[in-house]
């Protein structure tokens, strides 16, 4: 039976030599899996088959002839020509040669070729970390070295793909056939999905992972936070703000000192109630990134009630205008400030009006009243300035007076200086009788121990005095000098000489008499002039 077999394989090496010329058919199968080779290219009805495996000497495998069993469970003739091989394995690998005889015996070869793989692929990209859903991440900057490795037979062909959220292209112009490669210097538009690729080019077998990787920054700058009160006074708000970050950041605001949590989140946004401020107490918020610093970036913020600062008394001419001033500082968040009227409805607000203009510039405000008049205006004004944290209140008081020039004033305070020179002319004039005639032909109607007054004719303005006390004297020097200035010839005369004093009145220590002299001296308009004149003289 042997000796059988090895003459066949002497003959069939013999056909072989001629059948060189053939083309070989390559067929592929994979480990594990069955495969069939054909014996030719032949349809229709066939001849005994034979099927050898080719070697340094030939075996038989399988053959259609039933004398011959088959080498291996693992093989049997499908078809009536077929070779069906089960549970490949990397040694069935080889040259298969089919014999079939018919009219004539051919032959047929065939190339077994073996895939494994891949089966399994393993991609490692190390970065600075994972997040908690298992996505990867890495800091701008840093670098993320990428590996792939995957087991098959023949060696796959590994190639990484590159897809960013936003477009469909690959970036690294085309794929790269390497195992394993570093991005140094990762910047946000390396993130994306990386996808390794691994094929068996025998059997087009092949098996590909995606990974996600985020390419992570921290702000640049400084958190920055800050309080106002967003609807009312009676809500603080605290905002604390991280920008320029991927992803946001968390905040955690607490009080300070002692670190009293008062809310933690990603917006960075706490309202307070009343009851959690007070002045001066200050508030961190710290902002956390996940590649920021570690113990994060921090702002702190103080908050204060206002101060107000104010002139606690103002004066408005009757018809006039007068603006108050109300100054409010250390207010943190700035306070809302109201003018309020402490009169009839000293709750509400002074509203803006033809009378009453308001301005606000920055934490300071004023109120303008326009033509003032006594009997409105007159009193109390309340500057208010309210923040969340507190509430201030001052007073102002204002008097609505009658108009006052300065004139008035300093022709006050001469003709008291001159007063005083005409109590000692007069003590003198009393004592020395040669000066004393003329005046006596005027006043002595009266009587003797006179008190002069003496007027300050050089003031042309009006005057008008508001001290009760004075009142009657001043009126009667206003009188005096409107009837002056009346008389045509005399202002000429006077604006000549600069320091031209005359003599009023004479009284005698007393001030009824001081009066009557006064009137006596309108009435004797005439002789007015030459008195003054002759008067002025000795003095
Ligand atoms: C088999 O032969 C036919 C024609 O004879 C041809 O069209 C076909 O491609 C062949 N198939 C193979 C696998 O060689
Ligand atoms: C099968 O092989 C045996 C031994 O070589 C031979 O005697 C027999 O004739 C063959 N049968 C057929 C059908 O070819
Ligand atoms: C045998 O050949 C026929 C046609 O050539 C085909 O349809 C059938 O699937 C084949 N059977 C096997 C077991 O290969
Ligand atoms: C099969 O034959 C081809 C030439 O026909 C040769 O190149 C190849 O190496 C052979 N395969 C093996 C496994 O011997
Ligand atoms: C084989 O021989 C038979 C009869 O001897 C003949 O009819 C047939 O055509 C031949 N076939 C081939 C392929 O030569
Ligand atoms: C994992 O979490 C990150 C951040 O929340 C998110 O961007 C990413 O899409 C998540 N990945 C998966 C697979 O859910
Ligand atoms: C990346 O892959 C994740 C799932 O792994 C998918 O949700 C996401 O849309 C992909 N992103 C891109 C840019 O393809
Ligand atoms: C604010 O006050 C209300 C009641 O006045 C209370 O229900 C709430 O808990 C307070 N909120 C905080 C943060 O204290
Ligand atoms: C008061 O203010 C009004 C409006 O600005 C102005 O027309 C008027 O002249 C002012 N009066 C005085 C006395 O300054
Ligand atoms: C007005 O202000 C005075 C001085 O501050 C205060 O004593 C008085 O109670 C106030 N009156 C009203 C009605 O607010
Ligand atoms: C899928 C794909 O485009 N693969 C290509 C990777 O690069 C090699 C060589 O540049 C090509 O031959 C592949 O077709």
């Amino acid at each position: 039976m042997a000796a059988g077999v090895l003459v066949c394989l002497g003959a069939l090496l013999a056909r072989w030599v001629v059948a060189g010329s053939e083309a070989v058919v390559v067929t592929v199968g994979e480990v594990d899996e069955a495969v069939t080779l054909r014996c030719g290219n032949v349809s229709g009805p066939r001849g005994p088959v034979s099927w050898y495996r080719s070697a340094s000497e030939p075996v038989l495998l399988v053959s259609s002839n039933s004398s011959f069993p088959p080498a291996s469970a693992r093989f049997s003739l499908w078809n009536a020509s077929s070779l069906h091989i089960a549970a490949l394995s990397l040694q069935d690998e080889g040259n298969y040669t089919c014999q079939e005889t018919l009219n004539e015996t051919q032959q047929f070869r065939v190339w077994l070729q073996v895939a494994s793989g891949p089966y399994q692929i393993e991609v490692n990209i190390s970065t600075t970390g994972t997040l908690p859903n298992g996505t990867l991440y890495a800091a701008k900057g840093s670098h993320a070295d990428f590996t792939c490795t995957s087991s098959a037979w023949p060696p796959p062909m590994v190639e990484w793909w590159f897809k960013t959220p936003d477009s469909s292209d690959e970036p690294f112009g085309n794929n790269l056939t390497v195992t394993s490669f570093t991005l140094f210097l990762m910047s946000p538009k390396l993130q994306g999905n990386y996808t390794c690729l691994a094929e068996n080019m025998r059997s087009g077998r092949h098996r590909k992972v995606t990974t996600e990787l985020l390419v992570y920054y921290p702000p640049p700058s400084a958190p920055q936070c800050w309080a106002e009160a967003p609807s009312g006074l009676s809500m603080l708000q605290l905002t604390c703000r991280w920008d320029g970050g991927y992803p946001g950041p968390g905040y955690l605001w607490t009080e300070e000192p002692g670190a009293l949590i008062v809310g933690k989140s990603k917006l960075g946004v706490e309202m307070l109630n009343q009851s959690q401020l007070s002045d001066g107490k200050k508030f961190k918020c710290v902002g956390s990134h996940i590649v920021g610093p570690e113990s994060g970036a921090s702002c702190v913020v103080q908050i204060r009630s206002p101060s107000l600062l104010s002139d606690p008394m103002k004066t408005c001419f009757v018809g006039g205008n007068v603006t108050l001033t109300c100054q409010v500082s250390g207010a943190y968040p700035p306070a809302e400030i109201l003018w309020l009227r402490n009169l009839t409805q000293p709750k509400v607000p002074i509203q803006p009006s033809s009378h009453y203009v308001i301005t606000q510039n920055g934490q300071s405000s004023t109120l303008t009243i326009h033509n003032c008049s006594p009997d409105l205006d007159e009193g109390y004004y309340v500057c208010r300035a309210e923040n969340p944290v507190g509430v201030r209140e001052v007073d102002i008081w204002l008097s609505v007076k009658e108009p006052l020039n300065v004139g008035g004033i300093v022709g006050t305070i001469v003709s008291l200086l001159l007063l005083g020179l005409a109590v000692i002319s007069g003590l003198m004039l009393y004592y020395s009788p040669v000066f004393c005639w003329k005046v006596g032909n005027t006043f002595r109607g009266q009587d003797t121990g006179d008190v002069m007054v003496l007027v300050d004719s050089d003031e042309e303005e009006e005057e008008r005095e508001e001290e009760e006390e004075d009142a009657v004297e001043e009126e009667e020097e206003e009188e005096e000098e409107e009837a002056a200035r009346e008389r045509a010839d005399f202002p000429t005369e006077m604006r000549k000489c600069g320091h031209i004093h005359r003599v009023t009145a004479l009284v005698n220590g007393n001030l009824e008499w001081m009066g009557n002299g006064l009137q006596d001296l309108q009435d004797d308009v005439s002789e007015l002039p030459s008195d003054v004149q002759e008067e002025d003289r000795p003095v």
